[in-house]
């Protein structure tokens, strides 16, 4: 049974007690991820807060009792006014709104734990659900990979999301999306921590060869409506990994050797999911180029394992959906949609 987050605040529209907030474009923001955006920003007289937010005093304070129950600390300077001290390590949706710079998402909601977040966004779009919207949970009991593989969501250690889009493209070009979200989570990681990942096609971000990030994207269609779900998840604040990943998995938190903050890393995250995805139209080729300049394949010998079976050749390019284009040892040229890539050499 999943079980939204936070629901330990008092009041009814507390951020903690709702787990979706909206984030629809066509509407105001809610009032507690405006509250958290101008606290954030600076100093500012509480009056002039609760004139800004359009709340009474008594109003204002009981927002401002909400999110301290929530863990935000925002300190009241006599003189300077009101401003964000501090804020928790969880995932709560008004927060991550209060910090996006695009409001592409209808909704995010954050659960505290569920099976899959690839799962409940499967289900809205089964449902109907336009979106786009964000699914997010501290924890996953059955995170999942390609092929069924087995993804390990360390509870409160990741960030486990999923997107529900339905693209305006021609649906041959959405495995463009793969791509796409692979880029999004290389430049968070370049222009928020100062990272230098590469990505391994198809679906893999790596820091110091190992990986960071797995991406899984799925579509479906429901009554002639087609939809796609694009799971990314990333390893942040895990200081260790089991046996079997030791030597294949890591974390940003091994990588820079200190914790992450997971809420900033987030919101960054879906900015630039959203700026990555406004491009798999005819803007595609930009995604492709920056790939390219960032994957670890790219020129490499590799061995490639597909549906046909197991070649080796060497990479020499992406096609225009960004499938990868390999020239292989017996002088052939193939182009492979999907697979498992082992890097040779
Ligand atoms: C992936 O599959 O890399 C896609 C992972 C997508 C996970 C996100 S989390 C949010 C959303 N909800 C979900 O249920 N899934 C998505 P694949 O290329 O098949 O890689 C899976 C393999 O990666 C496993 O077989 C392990 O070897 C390895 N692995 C598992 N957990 C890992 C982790 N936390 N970090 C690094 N490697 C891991």
């Amino acid at each position: 049974m999943d079980r939204c987050a936070h629901s330990h605040s008092r009041r009814s529209r507390a951020l903690a007690n709702l787990p979706t907030v909206s984030a629809d474009p066509q509407k105001e923001l809610p009032v507690d991820a405006r509250l958290l955006a101008l606290v954030r920003a600076g100093n500012i007289l509480q009056s002039e807060l609760a004139h800004q937010l359009g709340l009474t005093p008594g109003e204002l304070e009981s927002s401002l009792e909400a999110l301290h129950l929530a863990g935000f600390e925002i300190e009241n300077h006599p003189m300077r006014g009101l401003r964000l001290r501090s804020s928790p390590d969880k995932l709560i949706g008004d927060d991550l709104l209060s910090r996006m710079q695009f409001r592409w998402l209808r909704e995010i909601t954050v659960f505290q734990s569920t099976t899959s977040t690839n799962d409940l966004a499967m289900q809205r779009g089964i449902n109907g659900a336009q979106g786009p919207l964000a699914i997010l949970a501290e924890s996953q009991t059955a995170g999942r990979g390609r092929f069924g593989r087995k993804w390990m969501s360390a509870p409160s250690e990741g960030i486990w999301l999923s997107v529900l889009v339905r693209p305006d493209i021609p649906f041959a070009h959405w495995s463009r999306m793969t791509s796409a979200a692979g880029l999004a989570v290389t430049l968070c990681l370049e222009k928020h921590l100062g990272l230098q990942p590469t990505v391994k096609w198809p679906n893999d971000v790596l820091l110091d060869g190992k990986k960071v990030c797995g991406v899984l994207v799925e579509t479906a269609h429901v009554s002639g409506s087609p939809f796609a779900v694009l799971g990314v998840g990333i390893n942040a604040n895990q200081h260790g990994f089991p046996e079997e990943l030791r030597d294949r998995a890591t974390s940003l938190k091994i990588a820079l050797n200190k914790t992450v903050d997971r809420p900033a890393l987030a919101a960054a995250l879906l900015d630039e999911l959203g700026q990555s995805l406004s491009l798999i139209g005819g803007s595609f080729p930009t995604i492709l180029r920056e790939l390219e300049r960032r994957s670890c394949v790219m020129n490499r010998r590799i061995d490639v394992h597909s549906l046909i079976g197991r070649v080796s050749g060497t990479v020499i390019g992406f096609d225009q959906e960004g499938h990868l284009q390999m020239l292989l040892d017996d002088g052939s040229r193939q182009i492979f949609s999907a697979g498992e890539v082992t890097l040779n050499g």
